[in-house]
């Protein structure tokens, strides 16, 4: 039998249910909004991937960078930024993160150290890998988190970064997120690893249990610690599952019904760690009193973002004149 967790251990587990409920809860509402018409454009979900947000986020402090893909509410809600901007972006509001003009694949707070949201699968790499580029140069003592798809993966403009992250070891953390979904896979290179591409330029990869919050946490605890070092980047493959599909306004299936409802029933990242605190003494009526206020904080947090003014269209003539948008 392993010993009982000490306080602190259940501590930890508390806040990692937290932090992975708020994500799913704010998902929900987001999908409920889009389904309402509340939200326009495109709207990925990461449903599934809660412990992924939320594992790598453990290892960060302030001054490290994170940039993702399109499917990104999830990073930005463990990064501890704002429900209520959030909501406010997707709904295109003027008081959302990007003044309500990017939407859901195209919100950034450098403030906040998130730099985006990236429609193009892919992109983000050789961006982040310039993020952490400009750490290096600049002697700044962060590191940058850059997340994509398994699809994104097999990109060769991800090829390209690791090989230059690695030559000039930069202080990076690739993160595949490998949901073993990705619409169009058919047409790219076939691969049998993914992790292997980045081995193949110099970079130690490890493959992680993306459904496992601990078992995320404690890998990126261990490559953080590497490239703090500076020992250059790591590749971390973290094994994961989306629930919904693709886009909300695209829902392909990731999976069948069948397999969907093992998955939720077997491995689900929020249901084993809520599981685990209960086997360790945790009362199940006050879990599920944190989760009824999870979800009471994004209804509210949704209602304020959608109370919130439309941005006045002639900001676009002054975005332009500015040669971008201005906050
Ligand atoms: C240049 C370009 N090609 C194709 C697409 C369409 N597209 C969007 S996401 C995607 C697949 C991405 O899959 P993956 O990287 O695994 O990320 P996931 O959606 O599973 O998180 C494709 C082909 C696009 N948006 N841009
Ligand atoms: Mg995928």
């Amino acid at each position: 039998m392993p010993s009982a967790p000490d306080s602190d251990t259940l501590q930890t587990w508390r806040d990692h249910l937290r932090a992975m409920l708020r994500i799913r809860r704010f998902e929900e509402k987001a999908g409920q909004l889009y389904g309402m018409g509340r939200i326009g454009g495109y709207c990925h979900l990461s449903i599934g991937q809660e412990a992924v947000a939320v594992g790598l986020e453990t290892a960060l402090r302030p001054g490290d960078a994170r940039i993702a893909s399109y499917r990104c509410h999830g990073q930005m809600i463990a990064a501890g930024m704002d429900p209520v901007r959030l909501f406010a972006e997707l709904m295109g509001r003027a008081t959302g993160y990007c003044g309500g003009w990017g939407g859901s694949m195209h919100m950034a707070d450098p403030g906040a150290g998130f730099y985006g949201g990236h429609a193009i699968p892919g992109q983000q790499v050789p961006i982040g890998t310039g993020l952490a580029f400009a750490q290096a140069y600049r002697k700044a003592r962060g590191l940058t988190v850059c997340s994509y798809g398994d699809g994104a993966a097999r990109q060769g403009q991800v090829a390209e970064a690791y090989s230059l992250a690695a030559q000039m070891a930069l202080p990076i953390l690739f993160v595949i997120e490998n949901n073993a979904a990705a619409p169009g896979q058919d047409r790219t290179p076939k691969a049998t690893s993914l992790r292997a591409r980045a081995e193949a330029h110099g970079l130690p990869a490890r493959m992680v249990d993306g459904m496992d919050v601990l078992a995320v946490a404690e890998a990126a605890d261990r490559a953080v610690l590497d490239i703090r070092a500076g020992k250059g980047p790591v590749c971390l493959e973290i094994m994961t599952y989306r629930y919904r599909g693709h886009a909300l306004a695209a829902a392909d299936k990731a999976m069948t019904d069948a397999e969907m409802r093992r998955v939720r029933a077997e491995r689900d990242p929020v249901e084993n760690l809520r599981q685990r605190l209960i086997a360790a003494g945790e009362d199940a009526a006050g879990l599920k009193v944190l989760d009824r206020e999870i979800k009471a904080e994004m209804a509210a947090a949704a209602e304020e973002a959608g109370n919130a003014p439309l941005p006045d269209p002639a900001a676009l003539r002054e975005m332009r004149d500015a040669g971008g948008p201005t906050r």
